[in-house]
C-alpha cells in the first residue's frame, strides 16, 4: 500500500496497530488510541529539564565539564553526600509557572513535559516516597509543579513528566552510580520503594497527564517493565507512555535525542523527537550555542511532514528563570506558528520522498501544503504530483500563487525573494483528497541518487556548527573524549549498498585530515566505514566519488561522519553526503 494512498484515520490505526502492547484492556486501547490521535495533531511541545544540575550549570570546583549539564554528577563522579548538598542552595524565587506556561503558549506548543526526576535521583515535586525532593530538602520548600500543571491545564496545553526510571545516581539500586555503590544492584526494592510509588504519586497530584515520558530503560526486566505500564494505564489509562519504558511497552516511539529520519517514518507507530535549543538540557551558564530560529522552524516542518512531533527543550536556572535567548527563539517560532499552524497541526505526513532541502510537504485532506525552506528563485518545481491542482496560493497573506501542470510536473512561479526566510508556505489544493503520486515519487521509495545534505544531520559536538549561507557544516575539532561529528538516521529507510559522493570546501592550508565516513550498525561484527584524505580544494565545493562503498542496512542506526584524530581540516565545510544506487 502506497503512503499516499493510505488515508490519515488510516495512517493514525495502524501506527496504533503496531504500537501497542497486547496485555491492554480494550478500555485502556480505546483510550490510548484516543490519546495517540490528539498527541500526532498536537505536532509540537515544550520540554522542560530543571534540577539541582541547574546550580553548578555545567561548571564543578571552578573546572569546566563537558558535555550535557544535567550529567555532572556522573561526569565528575561527585559523592552521593556531596552532590545532596546542592538540596540546600535550590531555592528558585523567580520561578512563575504561569509565564513558563505562557511561554509555551506563545511559542504555539501544545504540551508540555517537565523532568519530576531525572537520571540524578531528585525529586522536583513533593514526595512523600522520597525524602530527597524539593519540598523537604531545599529552602524553597514549595511544589512547582501544582503551579506549573494547573497553569498548563488553564491554557488548555496537554501536561506531562519526564520520570528516569531505571537510571538513579542516588540510589544503590538504581543504575549509573558505580562510585558510591558496588556494580552488582538488586533494582527490585528500588523498584519498590521509590519508584513505583512516585509513579503512583505523578499520575494521583497533577490532573490528567497527556503522557509520561520515561527514559533510558537500561536493564529493568520484561515484568518489572509491565508493572510499570499496567500501574500507569490502571491510573490514568489516556495517559501516553513512550518507548523509552522499554522492552516495546511504550505507546509511542521516541527517535534518538535530536535525531531526525531523513524520510518519511512510520514503521514503528506514532514518533517524536527530543532537541536541545543549545547543545545542553539542563542549564548550562556557558552554553551560547543557541540554534538559529530559522533553522528550528524548518526542522519542525521537516520533522512533521516525516510523521512526527518536537519535543524541543528548556534549561532553566536554579533561579527559575527560562534563559532568555530560550524565549526569544520559542517566541519567533510562534509568531511564524500564529501565521502558519494550520499547514503544521493536525496535518499528516508527506506523500512524496523526501531528496533535498529545498522544501518539504504536509497534507490534510484536499491539501498540500508546501513548505519552501531554502529559497530555489522564481520557480519551484514539483515532481510527481498525478492530483489535478485547482489552486496555489501563500499561506502568510494568502495571495495567489501561478502555477503550471504538465506531464507530472507541478512548476510554482514565485517570487525573486522568499517572503519568509523561516519558511514560506504555499498551499496547493488539490482534487483529490489524499494526494496521488507518481511511482518514483512517493513516500516509502528512494531516488537513484540521494541527498544527505549536513542540514538534516545531527551535528554533535560542542564546536560544530552550521552555515545557513554556505549550506554547511563545520568545525570537526576532535578532543579526548569526544569528537565533532555529523549524524545521519537511516531509520529503516534506507536499506541497500550504495557507492558514495562528498560534496565539500577545504582551504589548501589546513588540508590533509583523514576522515571517516561509517554506519553504525549492531547486526555487523565489524562496523562498515569508507576511510581517505580531505584533500585541499582551495576553498571551493567540489563533488568527489568517495572508494568503496556503505552497506545500510535496517540495522542501521547511523551514518556518520569524522575526522579522525588529525583535526587540522576541522575547519574544512561539509555540504553534503550522496548515496548513489550502483
Ligand atoms: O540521559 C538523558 C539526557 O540527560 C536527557 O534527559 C535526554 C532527553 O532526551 N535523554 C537522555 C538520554 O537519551
Amino acid at each position: 500500500m502506497s503512503l499516499s494512498r493510505i488515508g490519515r484515520i488510516g495512517l493514525v490505526a495502524m501506527m496504533i496497530a503496531l504500537a501497542l502492547p497486547a496485555q491492554d484492556s480494550a478500555q485502556v486501547k480505546a483510550e490510548t488510541e484516543k490519546a495517540l490521535r490528539h498527541f500526532d495533531d498536537n505536532k509540537f511541545g515544550l520540554f522542560i529539564h530543571w534540577g539541582l544540575y541547574a546550580i553548578p550549570a555545567g561548571e564543578w570546583k571552578g573546572k569546566y565539564v563537558r558535555g550535557i549539564g544535567e550529567w555532572i554528577m556522573f561526569r565528575e563522579k561527585i559523592p552521593v553526600t556531596e552532590y545532596e548538598g546542592l538540596a540546600q542552595q535550590f531555592n528558585p524565587v523567580k520561578f512563575n509557572g504561569e509565564e513558563w506556561a505562557q511561554l509555551a503558549k506563545d511559542a504555539g506548543m501544545k504540551y508540555m513535559v517537565i523532568t519530576s526526576k531525572h537520571h540524578d535521583g531528585f525529586a522536583m515535586f513533593g514526595s512523600k516516597a522520597s525524602g530527597y525532593n524539593i519540598v523537604d530538602r531545599t529552602p524553597f520548600k514549595r511544589d512547582p509543579m501544582k503551579d506549573l500543571s494547573a497553569a498548563c491545564a488553564r491554557r488548555g496545553l496537554d501536561f506531562g513528566f519526564y520520570y528516569s526510571q531505571d537510571q538513579d545516581w542516588h540510589e544503590a539500586g538504581g543504575r549509573g552510580n558505580n562510585w558510591d555503590f558496588p556494580e552488582k544492584r538488586d533494582a527490585q526494592p528500588y523498584l519498590n520503594n521509590k519508584v513505583f510509588p512516585q509513579v503512583k504519586e505523578i499520575l494521583g497530584g497533577y490532573g490528567k497527564l497527556g503522557l509520561i515520558w520515561f527514559d533510558t530503560p537500561g536493564l529493568l526486566s520484561i515484568p518489572q517493565v509491565d508493572s510499570l505500564r499496567g500501574m500507569v494505564k490502571q491510573l490514568q489509562p489516556s495517559c501516553l507512555i513512550n518507548s523509552r519504558i522499554g522492552h516495546g511497552r511504550g505507546d509511542y516511539t521516541q527517535t534518538g535525542d535530536n535525531a531526525i529520519p531523513i524520510q518519511v517514518y512510520v514503521a514503528d507507530g506514532k514518533w517524536e523527537v527530543p532537541a536541545t535549543l543549545n547543545d545542553t538540557w539542563g542549564f548550562k551558564k556557558n552554553d551560547q550555542n543557541w540554534k538559529d530560529p530559522r533553522d528550528l522552524i524548518g526542522k519542525l516542518a521537516d520533522i512533521v511532514s516525516k510523521g512526527g512531533n518536537y519535543l524541543l527543550n528548556v534549561g532553566p536556572t536554579s533561579e527559575g528563570v527560562i534563559p532568555k535567548p530560550s524565549q526569544e527563539i520559542l517566541r519567533t517560532m510562534g509568531k511564524w506558528l500564529a501565521v502558519n499552524g494550520e499547514s503544521i497541526y493536525g496535518t499528516s505526513a508527506s506523500p512524496f520522498m523526501i531528496n533535498g532541502i529545498t522544501w518539504r510537504a504536509t497534507a490534510k485532506p484536499g491539501k498540500l501544503f508546501i513548505h519552501i525552506l531554502n529559497w530555489p528563485g522564481r520557480s519551484l518545481k514539483i515532481e510527481g504530483l498525478e492530483s489535478k491542482v485547482t489552486r496555489a496560493s501563500l499561506l502568510a497573506g494568502k495571495a495567489a500563487v501561478k502555477f503550471t501542470q504538465k506531464a507530472g510536473m507541478l512548476e510554482l512561479a514565485l517570487p525573486a525573494k522568499a517572503p519568509d526566510v523561516n519558511d514560506t508556505v504555499v498551499v496547493v489544493e488539490i482534487a483529490d483528497s489524499q494526494a496521488k503520486v507518481a511511482d518514483g515519487h512517493r513516500a516509502g521509495q528512494l531516488p537513484a541518487r540521494l541527498d544527505l545534505f549536513a542540514w538534516e544531520s545531527r551535528l554533535r559536538g560542542e564546536e560544530v556548527r552550521y552555515d545557513f549561507v554556505t549550506q554547511s557544516a563545520h568545525g570537526f575539532r576532535r578532543f579526548q573524549s569526544e569528537t565533532n561529528m555529523l549524524y545521519w538516521y537511516p531509520y529503516k529507510a534506507l536499506e541497500g549498498s550504495y557507492q558514495v559522493e562528498l560534496t565539500y570546501a577545504c582551504d589548501d592550508a589546513v588540508a590533509g585530515s583523514n576522515y571517516r565516513l561509517f554506519v553504525d550498525d549492531r547486526s555487523k561484527p565489524a562496523n562498515g566505514s569508507i576511510e581517505g584524505v580531505i584533500n585541499g580544494t582551495g576553498g571551493k565545493f567540489v563533488t568527489v566519488k568517495l572508494p568503496g562503498r556503505l552497506d545500510v542496512t535496517k540495522q542501521t542506526n547511523t551514518i556518520a561522519f569524522q575526522l579522525q584524530g588529525d583535526d587540522k581540516s576541522a575547519p574544512m565545510k561539509l555540504r553534503k553526503i550522496t548515496l548513489v544506487r550502483p
